[in-house]
């Protein structure tokens, strides 16, 4: 695989407050807002948002929808929605590894330059963190190369917890 031409990098910060062209949301499929990153984002973006996203019809899961970044810095908002955890049975790992694949080629069709992902699904859903960051990884990595306005992909986690897993697995990183 390669991926020079890519600019992978893994922080720890609120994915609000990132000057990207867009941001990823973990939200729920009504898209209307709830807690986490998705309540973040919500509430930093502004109302507007919320009126933008009753026009969306919701999101399936592993799907993903666009709104504008409203209040945000960043430009563009991919709503996408991860599995809620159910013990790995329930196709959660293809699910999860949809969510991040369908969010990256819906940038890639708005010609996303950089794109920041939460750790999806690992918060409320309870997807457990180390699987979590692995499919994420690997599904960016497998999923780049059909996405070729995309130069920049940050893994923004909120815990320093969370930047360690993603840094312990992936040696093609810068
Ligand atoms: N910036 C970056 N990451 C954050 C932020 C932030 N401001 N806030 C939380 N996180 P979660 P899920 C991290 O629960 O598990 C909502 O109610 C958090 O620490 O936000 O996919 C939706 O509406 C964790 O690592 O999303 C859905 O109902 C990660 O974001 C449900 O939660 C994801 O945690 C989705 O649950």
């Amino acid at each position: 695989m390669n991926n020079t031409h890519h600019n992978i990098t893994i922080i720890v910060a609120d994915i609000t407050t990132l000057h990207v062209d867009a941001i990823v949301n973990a939200a729920n499929e009504t898209l209307l807002g709830g807690g986490g990153v998705d309540g973040a984002i919500h509430r930093a973006a502004g109302p507007e948002l919320l009126e933008e996203c009753r026009g969306l019809g919701g999101c399936a899961t592993g799907e993903a929808k666009i709104t504008a970044g409203c209040r945000l810095p960043a430009r563009y908002i991919i709503h996408t929605v991860g599995p809620v955890w159910h013990g790995g049975g329930r196709h959660e790992a293809a699910r999860l590894a949809a969510a991040y694949a369908n969010s990256l080629r819906l940038a890639a069709a708005h010609h996303v330059r950089s794109i920041a992902f939460p750790c999806i699904s690992t918060g409320i859903y309870g997807y457990p963190a180390k699987e979590a960051a692995t499919i994420a990884l690997n599904t960016v990595r497998d999923t780049l190369p059909q996405c070729p306005s995309i130069e920049t992909v940050i893994f923004c986690c909120f815990s320093e917890e969370d930047a360690e897993i993603y840094r312990g697995m992936c040696s093609w990183t810068a």
